[in-house]
């Protein structure tokens, strides 16, 4: 029985000693009003169910905090976000805060807010950088941890298996924090016994439509798949159309492990179609809220602040369904 937090219980674990980073409160930004923070946010698009939660969370946060929200959508393209960033910078907001699509390219960027003196705070995804103090905080859920968990499953899942399970691995957009982060922990837990194989793996950009495609292929070049680990649910929703049109049942003939935790994800589990949910919570809205507060103000915030999270399993999905907030 899998132990689970449920969303709204999820509780923000500082995980760092709070330690002022970068330059703390930075000294641009006009201000909406005389006293009103003005905030800057890239978002990475609105490819999947968790984008639009996120989205939500931080538009309605904004709102209750009295923060003016200059919000840009970047449609899954990193050029769109330096485009918009150099647009904060312009603007003199306050503070600017992003999800980064993926993890490089932004040195020149984040380096260019910081002579701006304007704070970033990252948010959701990470970033490489070999530059000191160019962001304050990064407000996010741990991938590596949530990729362990769903290799646990299978683990367990396949416990008493003497016989080879193959793996079909459906990843999300390439370079991304958590693509990379999802599929190292995966492979650290299934590594552990060499009776697991991941047969194929390919990106599915985070998309039903794209884990509708590529599932379709894995099912066209394997006959011998026992697993599906999609990085997020709306990559498994499409593949589940694809398993089912070549005449397979999703969750008995193949079992599917998958990350999010969005509502169809619970539905689909309740009605057997996917196996093991790993939650990933895009409800930060208020915790990002808090932190931009503290960063303008020029208070301390901890290097990292981390959501946890739960694990769910079919077992438990028709209870947890009305609990789902996104
Ligand atoms: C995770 C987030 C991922 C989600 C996907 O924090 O960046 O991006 O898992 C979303 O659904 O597209």
């Amino acid at each position: 029985m899998n132990k689970a937090l449920s969303t709204t219980a999820a509780a923000v674990a500082l995980t760092a000693a709070a330690t002022a980073c970068g330059s703390g409160g930075g000294q641009g930004g006009q201000g909406g009003g005389d006293d009103t923070i003005v905030l800057g946010f890239s978002q990475v698009g609105a490819e999947s169910g968790w984008r639009t939660a996120n989205t939500e969370s931080i538009k309605a946060a904004a709102d209750e905090a009295g923060i003016e929200l200059k919000f840009s959508d970047a449609q899954q393209q990193q050029e769109n976000q330096i485009q918009a960033i150099r647009s904060f910078i312009q603007q003199d907001v306050d503070v600017i805060a992003f999800s980064p699509v993926v993890e490089s390219g932004w040195d020149t960027v984040l380096a260019e807010a910081r002579t701006a003196g304007i704070p970033v705070v990252l948010t959701d995804r990470a970033v490489e950088t070999g530059q000191e103090d160019v962001y304050e905080t990064f407000l996010g859920s741990d991938f590596v941890e949530e990729g362990r968990n769903a290799g646990r499953y299978v683990v367990e899942e396949f416990a008493d298996s003497d016989e080879d399970v193959n793996i079909v691995e459906l990843q999300g957009t390439t370079g991304s924090a958590p693509a990379i982060d999802r599929k190292e922990g995966f492979a650290e837990i299934i590594g552990e016994d060499d009776k697991f194989e991941i047969i194929a793996s390919q990106d599915g950009d985070f998309t039903r439509a794209g884990g509708q495609e590529v599932m379709q292929a894995f099912l066209g070049s394997h006959d011998d798949i026992d697993v599906l680990y999609a990085h997020n649910d709306d990559m498994a929703l499409g593949a589940i159309e694809s398993i089912e049109a070549a005449g397979l049942k999703p969750g008995e003939d193949i079992k599917i492990v998958s990350v999010d935790g969005i509502k169809a994800a619970f539905q689909a589990m309740a009605e057997g179609k996917i196996n093991q949910v790993v939650e990933c919570n895009p409800l930060i809205g208020p915790q990002l809220m808090d932190l931009v507060e503290k960063v303008h103000a020029g208070e301390e915030v901890p290097e990292r602040v981390e959501v946890e999270e739960g694990v769910f399993g079919q077992d438990q999905a028709e209870e947890e369904l009305p609990n789902r907030q996104y």
